[in-house]
Order: C-alpha cells, then structure tokens, then sequence
C-alpha cells in the first residue's frame, strides 16, 4: 500500500494516512501483536512490575558487588521488596557509576556469557560500556519489533535503517527488531546521502529509520537532486536518538509525505526501543512497563514529582541479565501520563523529552560531553586549557565548532595554526566520533569566567 501521490499537492500527500483508527489489531505474519502484554490492566501491569523488579533486584544483589554492597549498607535485601514504592528507598544509579566500573564491572553475568557489547559516550574519555546476554538481545528485538509495530510498520515492510550501524545502539537495535518484526530490513547505516535517496526509491521503503535531523537532512538533498521523496512509498519514519520538536515533526512529516513517529532509548537501559509512540495518537511515546519501571524526580531533591509533573526521567530493568539497572538516572526532561490512549494501549505515555538536566549535547546523534573534549586537549602540548564548544543549526543538521587557544608561550602563526586545529580536529573526530570544526584562536581569547566556566554556546533554536 504505498503512497500514490504522483501529481498531487503536498497537502494531498499528507492527507494520505496510515493511522489506524480502531485498537491495534494482530498482525499477520512472523510479528504477533501481543494483546495480553500491550493493553494489559495497569493494575495487572503493577502486579508483574513488583514480580520482575524482585527477581531484577535479586539478580543486581547475587552478582554485582556494586548493587550488594548498597543495599547491605541499607539493611536491605531483595525479599524485602514489598510494594513498588519500596523502590524509591533504594539510591539512584549514575552514569558515573558506569564509569567507576569500566568496563565490565556491573555485569551481572560472567563475560563468556555476553554475546554483545556496545559503548556510548561516558562523561571523559572512557565510554560507557553495556552488555548483552542471548536473551537480553532477545527481549531487545522483541521490544524494538513492538514498537516498530506501534509506529505503524509491519510484516512485510522494506525499513531502510539510516541509523549509525557499531557501538551505538541505534543501527543494530532497529536492524533486530525489523527483522523480528517480518520486515526487509535495508542496514543502511547513515552517511551516504545521495546513495540512501537511490536506495529508499529503489528498494522501495515504506518505513524510515533515522535520527530526525538525519531525516531533514535526507529530504533536503532529495530536495536539491530533484527527487520528490514525497512521491516514494515512504509512508513511516521512527525517528529518535535526539531531542526534536513538534514543529521539526510537521516539517519532516511535509517533507518527506510521512508520517514522523517519536522512539526513545538509552544504551545503559538498552538501546532503542525502551518506549515509542503510537501511529494512531503520535502523542507520547508509550514506556514498556512489563520491561521498565519509569519514575519522574525532582533532579534536585531527588523525590518523586507529583503524577504528571516535568522531572528527570528515572527507569530500573525489570528483565535484563547481564546489565541489570537499578534506578538509573537518565537527566532526561519528560512527564509521564496514564491516560487511555486512543490505540488502546495501556503503557504509560512517556511525554516528548524536552532536554536534559546535565550538559551532555547530541551533535548529530553523537553524545558528547564538555569535559570529554576537555580530556582530549589536556592530552594535546600546544593547546591551553581554555575552550568553548559552539552549536548552531546549518539547515538542518547540528554543527559543533571547538573554540580554543594556543598556549602563551609560541607564536600562533598562521601555518601553526592550521597544523593544531587539524590536530584537534583529528583526536576529537577518533577518540569522540563526533565531526568538529576547530577555531585556533589568540592565547586569551576565549572568554574567563569569574565563576562556573561557560563551556557551550547552544545557538539552536529553542525546542517547544
Ligand atoms: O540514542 C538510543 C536510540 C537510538 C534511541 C535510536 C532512539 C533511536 P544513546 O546513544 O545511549 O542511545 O543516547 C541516549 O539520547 O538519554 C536522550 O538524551 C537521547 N534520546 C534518545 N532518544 C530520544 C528521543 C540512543 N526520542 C540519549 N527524544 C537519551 C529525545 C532522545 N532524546
């Protein structure tokens, strides 16, 4: 059923709907919409979120030491677990605690037993790394293929995935569940512009997989080459990975003659696929209770904010084996809402995040941290301890340009310049994988701060 609009207007393009209207009805083929799981009653939902949480809880106890050693110090073992609100006497978990255990001390299953790894980008110079079991990719592709499903894709679909293939959980997260889901999955990976919009025609994609700048950047160049993606058989894009907007959804939903559907995750949870929107409200990304407890908290007391306030995103696992997580802080913006949802869904709706409350930035899908490009240029002899990262919005794409200064003591000439900016440019490209332009700049020229140093000039457009 693909979009046949040759010849008519845009708005004809996306009048043209996929939207479901009745609940979400069981699928033919390899995926099963799973019923009991999805519109299950919350308070059955409740009954096996306090089952799993034991189990998850108890499985953090035997096997990391990290998680023992802090419910001991409480007094507290996993039997003791009587209510889900028992949850929130238990500390908080940070990426941090990650970091102090690299690589593979939160594991909760022997190395041998981990069939995969993937790092996304910690706070300094070492990633964060996560694991898999066999059945934690399992339940992953599981996850993925229901919420592909929820957005609107199905058996028998062509899903070309311009998510980044490799450590981050994006590319093979969406590769697992569309083919768990029935689908022909096209491993695009991104880059290659011209090359996706051949593809995307060619093959014939009905779903698109991509963060949502990718996705404009996509109908930008088709736009410039002359190709009406709009005309393709594109009909859903599952776009995340990234902060983005209702009016960054209408553009790409007018641009592309799709209809833009919102997915979210996080490597240290698992990736992709932890919660997605429904094609039938596109209003909210539904949480996967039976996998995840969500919790929203003040950032800085720390409590629960009450049902349906703006806090920082707290999730624990309910399933995982080898990378148990126990109230991990997110710093993700968001609220959560139980209200029915029109595709008959019961899960709660995890509101649109609207940024984050540390300062990591997301440069074209990449995570990066300040102190991460600090920890590259402490490494570098000629360069000062002085920088400031600028982030702008070129057309569609974020750009990030690392301002910084030569020590006092050469003369910045022209030539040397250029030599230390490409350096820069070179380590932070392979150690943080994130594309920077590098401005050299007079020794003094960045701005000193009398107090907390400004690292960032965020000079995007304001998400609504
Ligand atoms: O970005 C996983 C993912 C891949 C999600 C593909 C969706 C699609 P990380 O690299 O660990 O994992 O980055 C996680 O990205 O804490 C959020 O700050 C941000 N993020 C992810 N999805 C969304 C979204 C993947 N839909 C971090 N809206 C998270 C806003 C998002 N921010």
């Amino acid at each position: 059923m693909g979009i046949q609009t040759r010849g008519k207007s845009s708005a004809a393009v996306k009048k043209k709907s996929v939207v479901r209207k009745s609940a979400p009805r069981r699928a033919a083929g390899a995926y099963k919409f799973d019923a009991a799981a999805e519109t299950m009653p919350r308070a059955e939902i409740a009954r096996l979120q306090l089952r799993r949480l034991k189990t998850s809880l108890k499985n953090a106890y035997d096997n990391v030491p990290f998680h023992r050693r802090r419910m001991k110090a409480l007094g507290f073992e996993p039997g003791d677990l009587k209510h889900l609100d028992d949850l929130a006497g238990l500390p908080f978990t940070l990426k941090t605690d990650l970091r102090d255990h690299y690589p593979f001390g939160m594991f909760a299953r022997p190395r041998t037993e981990v069939v995969r790894l993937h790092a996304s980008s910690g706070t300094t110079g070492k990633p964060t790394v996560v694991g898999y079991t066999a059945k934690d990719i399992a339940t992953w592709a599981d996850l993925m293929a229901r919420s592909m499903a929820c957005a609107g894709s199905r058996p028998g679909d062509v899903i070309h995935n311009a998510y980044g293939y490799g450590l981050f959980t994006g590319g093979l997260g969406a590769h697992y569940g569309a083919e768990r889901l029935g689908a022909t999955v096209v491993p695009m990976s991104g880059g290659s512009t011209e090359r996706q919009i051949v593809l995307i025609t060619d093959f014939g994609a009905r779903v698109l997989c991509a963060t949502p700048s990718y996705a404009l950047a996509i109908a930008e160049v088709a736009e410039k080459e002359g190709v009406d993606l709009r005309r393709s058989k594109l009909e859903i894009g599952i776009f995340g990975a990234e902060p983005w907007s209702e009016a960054m959804r209408r553009e790409v939903e007018a641009r592309l003659g799709l209809k833009a559907v919102d997915i979210y995750g996080l490597s240290e949870i698992m990736g992709p696929g932890v919660a997605c929107e429904c094609v039938e409200a596109q209003a909210g990304l539904h949480g996967w209770e039976d996998h995840f407890l969500f919790e929203v908290i003040d950032p800085d007391s720390g409590k629960a904010v009450k049902d349906g306030e703006a806090g920082e995103l707290v999730i624990s696992t309910l399933t995982k084996e080898a990378l148990p997580m126990i109230r991990y802080r997110t710093r993700d913006i968001t609220r959560l809402s139980t209200e029915r949802c029109a595709c008959g869904r019961t899960h709660v709706r995890i509101k649109r995040i609207t940024g984050r409350n540390d300062d990591m930035l997301i440069i074209r899908g990449v995570n990066v941290y300040p102190s991460q490009i600090e920890a590259v240029l402490v490494g570098l002899p000629d360069v000062a301890p002085h920088y400031q990262l600028v982030v702008e919005r070129k057309g569609t794409l974020d750009h990030l340009t690392v301002e910084v200064e030569m020590v006092p003591n050469i003369v910045p000439t022209p030539e040397l310049r250029k030599v230390v900016g490409a350096a820069v440019q070179h380590h932070i490209k392979s150690i943080i994988g994130v594309t920077a332009d590098v401005l050299v700049k007079e020794p003094g020229e960045i701005p000193r701060s009398m107090g907390k140093a400004v690292r960032v000039r965020d000079l995007r457009p304001k998400l609504n």
